[in-house]
């Protein structure tokens, strides 16, 4: 019992140790795969937009632009935060805003098939 409460803590201690060295590197490496990722969605939405000016209205259009734009500019922010770190932080971060221009991207390509599916109403 007393033995596999010491094991637990030296795993514990070792995982911590792990996390301390490799944290930095880690969250820097994955950045850009976050980028990717967002910067595939916003493609994606972007080309399924493509020569719909017949199939929705002007006002729908402009809305999921605007989604899209908010995707744009928040990946712009993730990629700025991640190229001039201060530290971990930074890169930290930088996911954090990647994922939300993910999120954006999705919900305008959402909203795009929401107002194809109402047949160019705004509804
Ligand atoms: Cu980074």
């Amino acid at each position: 019992m007393n033995q596999t409460i010491k094991l637990g803590r030296l795993a514990a201690a070792a995982t911590f140790a792990t996390v301390l060295f490799a944290g930095t590197g880690a969250l820097a490496f994955e950045c850009p795969q976050h980028f990717t990722a967002a910067q595939a969605a916003i493609d994606k939405t972007m080309a399924d937009m493509k020569g719909m000016k017949k199939m929705m209205s002007k006002d729908d259009m402009a809305l999921v632009h605007a989604l899209l734009d908010d995707a744009k500019m928040t990946l712009a922010g993730a990629k700025h935060n991640h190229e001039k770190p201060q530290g971990a932080y930074d890169h930290a971060r930088a996911i954090a805003k990647a994922d939300a221009a993910l999120g954006s991207a999705r919900a305008a390509d959402m909203l795009h098939f929401h107002y194809m599916k109402a047949s160019g109403t705004s509804q």
